[in-house]
């Protein structure tokens, strides 16, 4: 029989207190567990204040922004665990299926003297006596690698974006996969490949959470059909405007994603053939001379979210700088990223994918803030 102080002592140590027990582990019908602990030594590591900020056993849910302000004891629910055990598993896959097809793992510096994203989303730094930037995309640094002869790299890092909207889809710090490839043909050669990366850490990452009976391996899709390619001008019959040439919004884009699941079973689909006019990616994409209304760019959805996008370079540093001037850029800017295209470069191409969106999508959670630890976003810098 367990000492009657202990009683005492556990009925007065407040919830989330840290102790140090030794006794006796014993089978019990009563429990829930099946055992019993009857303790013969408890030591009191840490007491927990009271009263608790967030409950940490609750059935009673909290709201997101409460959540997110008590966030370390948030996280201690295994609920909330569980989405980052989740994320764990897609990281190690997509890390082993880029290796395994030859990739190699670079890191990129995030703080830059220039952007390539568009000046509204640049997060300004004071760098000693200069001024530099939060890194928006590893995009310029992928493509130098390639004049460095690196043929295919990965990244998986942080970019910032000073994203104003207050969305369920925008944060403004996010974690990219970004991937560049030489002596591609075309657009179809990223695809192809990005599908495959896709559906590869994907299946694993089902076997994996079924095995352990982990709660989101359910909501992992089994990717038995092709990802669709829908042209730009399908879309738009779709969503009963043809030829408007007019980029989708977010209710857009939820409708894609239904009539896409449905037409073709696949939750996963590509939108290509983007008019020039409405996706010119800026100076980097390449120029399509045979067709000049239409990119090689294209979007990957998966539920109606855009969870990735990527197109071919411009390659040839005569049109590329051309592209800067056109665009308001000034070559002088970017000598490093220039160089590298002044002493042979291959055609290449490649993608940004948003590791929260995709997360996001795969537990069905309402918020993307659920999916980083710590989220940023236009109101939050704490905790
Ligand atoms: P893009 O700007 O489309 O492309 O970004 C690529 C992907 O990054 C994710 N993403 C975001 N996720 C959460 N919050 C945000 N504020 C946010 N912004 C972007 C999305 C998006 O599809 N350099 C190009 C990629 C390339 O061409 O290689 C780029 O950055 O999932």
């Amino acid at each position: 029989m367990a000492d009657p102080a202990w009683f005492a002592l556990f009925a007065e140590l407040p919830r989330e207190s840290v102790v140090e027990v030794e006794g006796t582990v014993r089978r019990s019908e009563k429990s829930n567990r099946g055992v019993e602990l009857f303790p013969s030594a408890v030591r009191v590591i840490t007491r927990s204040e009271v009263p608790l900020p967030l409950g940490v056993v609750d059935k009673v849910g909290a709201d997101l922004d409460t959540r997110l302000d008590h966030r370390v004891l948030d996280l201690r629910k295994p609920a909330v665990r569980a989405i980052f055990e989740l994320r764990a598993v897609v990281l190690a896959g997509f890390r082993r299926a880029f290796t395994d097809r030859g990739f190699l793992e670079v890191e990129t510096p995030k703080l830059l003297r220039q952007g390539a994203e568009g000046g509204a989303t640049l997060f300004p730094v004071q760098y000693f006596d200069q001024r530099a930037f939060l890194a928006q995309s590893p995009q310029l640094y992928k493509q130098m690698l390639m004049g460095a002869g690196f043929e295919r790299v990965f990244e998986i890092a942080p970019a910032f974006r000073a994203e104003p909207s207050d969305t369920v889809r925008h944060i403004t710090e996010f974690t990219s996969l970004d991937a560049e490839m030489a002596y591609i043909d075309g657009p179809e050669d990223l695809r192809a490949t990005l599908e495959e990366v896709i559906r590869e850490t994907l299946t694993r990452t089902k076997a994996e959470l079924t095995e352990k009976d982990h709660p989101f391996a359910g909501g992992i899709p089994e990717l038995t059909a092709p990802f669709p390619r829908i042209p730009f001008e399908t879309a738009e019959e779709w969503l009963g405007r043809p030829g408007a040439e007019q980029d989708f919004g977010t209710e857009d884009e939820k409708v894609i994603g239904v009539r896409a699941e449905k037409e073709y079973g696949s939750p996963f689909y590509f939108l290509v053939d983007y008019p020039t006019a409405v996706k010119l990616h800026t100076f980097y994409a390449w120029r399509n001379d045979a067709n000049p209304r239409k990119t090689g760019y294209f979007d990957l959805g998966f539920h109606g979210i855009e969870i990735a996008s990527g197109g071919p370079r411009e390659h040839r540093i005569d049109r590329l700088t051309e592209n800067m001037t056109a665009g308001g850029f000034d070559p002088k800017d970017f000598p490093g990223y220039l160089e590298a295209f002044r002493f042979g470069m291959a055609p290449h191409g490649g993608w940004g994918l948003g590791i929260d969106r995709i997360v996001w999508m795969l537990t069905g959670l309402p918020n993307i803030r659920e999916t980083r630890l710590f989220p940023r976003d236009r109101y939050r810098l704490d905790p």
